[in-house]
C-alpha cells in the first residue's frame, strides 16, 4: 500500500546519492518542505549499487567530500588516499543519520511519472508503489551513470551459471573460489574489479573488446599526519578545487607539453604518475586539445605499462589503438596490468575473435568455447541520459522529455529545460557532470537551485523556466567547445557512443569546472538571464 507521507511539497528530489541527499538538506534548512524518492533501499546511489571487489573512487577521499560543513569535515577520517566503496558508503549514510535526513526519503520507490499541470504549473510525481505527490517544484539527483547498460549477447540468458552486474553486486558478497569465472568489459569497472577477482578464482577470462588506459591508483593508507594536515587545510583545498578544470586541487603544469624540454615533461609526467588515477591527462593544458601533446602523454604511459606485463603479445592488446589517451575517461587500478602475468589469467581479444553467443555452460567466440560457472558483466551504463530518459517526464503541451532530448540532451546551463518549468537536472549534461568531481558538483548545482528557488520567493514569482533561445545557445556553445578538443575523437559514453540508438552529442561542458561555476553564478547576478520568470 502507497505510503502516508505528504500529498503535497514543495520539491521533490529524485534519487538519495550524493546530490539528492545534500539538496535535501539544503533545502529543508531554507525552509521547504521536502520528500526524496529512491529506489534503492539505502542512501548512496552509484556507492549503494556498485559493490564488486575492488570498487573504489577514482578523486582522493578528502576530495570526495562534502565542504557544505566544516565540522562533518573535521570529525571524518577517511582512512585511505582512494575511498572504497564500502567506506563511501559509511560516509554518505553517517550524513544520513548526522543531518537526520533519512525521515523524508522513502525508499524502495521508483518514480515513473513527472507530470506538469500546465493551470497551475506544479508537478505530479508518480512512482511504482502507487505513492504519489505533487510538488512545486522537481530535482532530478538520478546520477549520470545509473542505468546499466545489459548488452544485447544472444543466449545470455539461457546461461546456467551465475550472472553478476558490477553495478548491482550482490549485497551479502560473493565467494568466487575455485570458479571459472568470465568477465565481459574492460572500462573503470571491469579494470578494478579484474585483479580481485583473480585472486579468488580457479580461472579468470577476461573478455576485452577495447582496451582501455588505466594509470595505478597509487593508493596508501592516510596516517594521522596526512588527516590533520587535510583538515587544516578545507578551505584552500575546496577553493582551489572549486576554480579547477575538474574539481581537484592540483594544478596542471603551466606551459604546453610540446613547449617545455624532454627532461622536464618527463618529470612532470613522473610526478603525476606517482600521484596517481585521472589527473594524468591533465598533466599539461593541452593534453586534450593538441595530438602531438597528447602523443607525448600516451608516449609514455605506453612505456610505464609495456614494463610490468610480461608478454609483449598480451601487452600488444592491453595498449590502445583506437583513441588519443584521456578522450575516455583514464581508469585507475591497482595491479591491473600485472594480473594478466598470472598463469590463470588469460585476455580474450574480441576485436580478433567476437563473442557470437553465449549458451548454459559458457561463452563462444567465432574461434573457442569459454566454459564459465560465473559471468560478470562490467559492460557499463546508459550515461548521462539513461535515468531520466526511464522515467516519462512530461511538460508543457505535452511534450515529453525523451522527445525534447530525442537529438541529443537539450538544456540551459545543463539545468533547465525549455517547456519544463521549476524542473531542475543534477550534473547531467550541459553541465561538467563525470568530468568534475561530483561531490562539489553536486553542492554547486544544489546551491544554485536553492538561490533560484529563494529568488522567486523573494519577488512572489512561481516558476523559472529556461527560455528556447537559452537553451539553443547553450547546447552550441557545449558542441563547439567539444570541438575544440580532441574528445570527440572516441567512442565513449561520453557521446552516447556506447548504446544503440543515442544520438553522438558530447553531452557534458567540458569548458571546466571553475568556468562552469562562473557562468552559472553570473546568469544568477544577472537575474537568471535567459529564464523566464513566471510572474503569479
Ligand atoms: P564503461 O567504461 O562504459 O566500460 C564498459 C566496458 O564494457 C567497455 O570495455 C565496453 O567495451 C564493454 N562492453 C560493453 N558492451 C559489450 C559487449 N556487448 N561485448 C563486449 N564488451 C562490451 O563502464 P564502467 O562501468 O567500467 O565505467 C563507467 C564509469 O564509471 C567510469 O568511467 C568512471 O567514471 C566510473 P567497448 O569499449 O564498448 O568496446
Amino acid at each position: 500500500a502507497p505510503a502516508k507521507g505528504p500529498a503535497d511539497v514543495d520539491v521533490v528530489v529524485v534519487g538519495a546519492g550524493i546530490a539528492g541527499l545534500y539538496a535535501l538538506h539544503r533545502f529543508r534548512g531554507s525552509g521547504l518542505t521536502v520528500r526524496v524518492f529512491e529506489a534503492g533501499d539505502g542512501v548512496g546511489g552509484v556507492w549503494y549499487w556498485n559493490r564488486y571487489p575492488g570498487a573504489r573512487c577514482d578523486v582522493e577521499s578528502v576530495d570526495y567530500s562534502y565542504s557544505f560543513d566544516d565540522a562533518l569535515q573535521q570529525e571524518w577520517n577517511w582512512s585511505e588516499k582512494y575511498a572504497t566503496q564500502p567506506e563511501i558508503l559509511a560516509y554518505l549514510e553517517h550524513v544520513a543519520d548526522r543531518y537526520d535526513l533519512r525521515r523524508d526519503i522513502e525508499f524502495g520507490t521508483r518514480v515513473t511519472d513527472i507530470v506538469l499541470d500546465e493551470q497551475t504549473l506544479r508537478w505530479q510525481v508518480d512512482t511504482d508503489t502507487g505513492r504519489a505527490v505533487s510538488a512545486r517544484f522537481v530535482v532530478l539527483a538520478t546520477g549520470p551513470l545509473s542505468n546499466a547498460n545489459i548488452p544485447a549477447i544472444d543466449g545470455l540468458d539461457t546461461f546456467a551459471g551465475q550472472i553478476l552486474r558490477t553495478s548491482h553486486w550482490p549485497h551479502e558478497g560473493v565467494d568466487l573460489t575455485g570458479r571459472r569465472v568470465g568477465v565481459i568489459g574492460t572500462g573503470s569497472s571491469g579494470i578494478q574489479t579484474i585483479p580481485c577477482v583473480a585472486e579468488q578464482a580457479e580461472r579468470l577470462h577476461v573478455f576485452q573488446r577495447t582496451a582501455n588506459y588505466s594509470v595505478p591508483a597509487g593508493n596508501t593508507p592516510l596516517t594521522d599526519q596526512d588527516r590533520a594536515a587535510h583538515k587544516a587545510n578545507y578551505p584552500e583545498r575546496t577553493r582551489l578545487s572549486m576554480a579547477s578544470g575538474g574539481g581537484s586541487p592540483h594544478q596542471a603544469h603551466p606551459q604546453s607539453a610540446i613547449a617545455v624540454s624532454e627532461r622536464e615533461r618527463r618529470e612532470a609526467y613522473e610526478k603525476r604518475w606517482a600521484l596517481g588515477g585521472v589527473l594524468f591527462s591533465k598533466t599539461f593544458p593541452d593534453q586534450l586539445t593538441s595530438l602531438a601533446a597528447n602523443d607525448t602523454a600516451r608516449e609514455f604511459w605506453e612505456q610505464k605499462v609495456r614494463a610490468v606485463i610480461e608478454d609483449p603479445a598480451v601487452a600488444d592488446l592491453l595498449v590502445p589503438r583506437d583513441h588519443p589517451i584521456g578522450t575516455k575517461r583514464i581508469c585507475t587500478d591497482t595491479n591491473y596490468y600485472q594480473t594478466f602475468n598470472r598463469d590463470n589469467v588469460e585476455l580474450v581479444d574480441l576485436k580478433a575473435t567476437p563473442i557470437t553467443r553465449i549458451d548454459a555452460a559458457g561463452v563462444h567466440t567465432t574461434d573457442a568455447h569459454y566454459p564459465l560457472d560465473t559471468l560478470v558483466l562490467a559492460t557499463g551504463f546508459d550515461a548521462m541520459t539513461g535515468s531520466v530518459s526511464r522515467m516519462n517526464i512530461v511538460g508543457r503541451g505535452g511534450e515529453t522529455l525523451n522527445h525534447a532530448w530525442h537529438e541529443g540532451p537539450k538544456t540551459y546551463l545543463g539545468l533547465g529545460m525549455s517547456g519544463f518549468p521549476n524542473l531542475f537536472n543534477l550534473t547531467g549534461p550541459g553541465s561538467p557532470s563525470v568530468l568534475a568531481n561530483m561531490v562539489l558538483h553536486s553542492e554547486l548545482h544544489v546551491d544554485w537551485v536553492a538561490a533560484a528557488i529563494g529568488f522567486l520567493d523573494a519577488r512572489g514569482a512561481v516558476a523559472l523556466e529556461a527560455r528556447q533561445e537559452a537553451v539553443s545557445a547553450w547546447v552550441l556553445e557545449c558542441v563547439n567547445r567539444a570541438a575544440g578538443t580532441l574528445m570527440m575523437q572516441a567512442n565513449s559514453w561520453y557521446l552516447g557512443a556506447n548504446i544503440e540508438g543515442r544520438p553522438r552529442v558530447f553531452m557534458p561542458f567540458v569548458g571546466g569546472f571553475g568556468v562552469y561555476g562562473e557562468i552559472i553564478a553570473e546568469v544568477a547576478a544577472a537575474g537568471y538571464k535567459g529564464f523566464d520568470i513566471i510572474e503569479a
